[in-house]
């Protein structure tokens, strides 16, 4: 997920070229803008700590671009397209490390585990928003 300073500061452009570059697929994508209460499951697991309203002001503030992305270890991958959490760890040639100063104002989201991707793309999309389709480049990125 492109989050809302990503869309404002005209990064979607970037992000999705890098996304693609590295060979995944794009099954499906849209720009709109995260409901209280989508925010509220996406990041339940920080309900109480101190900066969890603010991340909720944040994430729900403007429109973000949302993906699901399909390819060979595509959770480990992304993540390290991503960079770490807070922009001071994050390597430059990272997402976060090239564009992002403060943690929260962060750019990207990405799931951290195969088993939260498909609980938070279910936030998010509904089955008919999926694309199933064969890239033509396949061939070449996979041996
Ligand atoms: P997201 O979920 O935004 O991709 O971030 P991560 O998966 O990399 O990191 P996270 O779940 O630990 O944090 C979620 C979100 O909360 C913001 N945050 C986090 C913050 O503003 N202050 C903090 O101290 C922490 C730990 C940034 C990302």
């Amino acid at each position: 997920m492109i989050k809302p300073d990503g869309v404002q500061r005209g990064l979607v452009g970037e992000v999705i070229r890098r996304i693609e570059k590295v060979g995944f697929k794009i099954i499906a994508m849209k720009l709109h803008k995260v409901t209280m209460e989508q925010a509220e499951k996406h990041y339940a697991i920080h309900k109480g700590k101190p900066f969890y309203e603010g991340l909720l002001e944040y994430i729900t503030s403007g429109p973000v671009v949302s993906m699901i992305v399909e390819g060979k270890e595509a959770v480990k991958i992304t993540r390290k397209i991503v960079g770490a959490t807070n922009p001071v760890d994050a390597e430059p040639g990272s997402i976060r490390g090239d564009y992002s100063l403060e943690i929260g104002r962060n750019i990207i989201h990405a799931a951290d585990s195969p088993e939260n991707a498909i609980i938070e793309y279910k936030i998010y999309f509904a089955e008919e928003e999926f694309e199933v389709y064969q890239k033509s480049d396949e061939v070449w990125i996979y041996e």
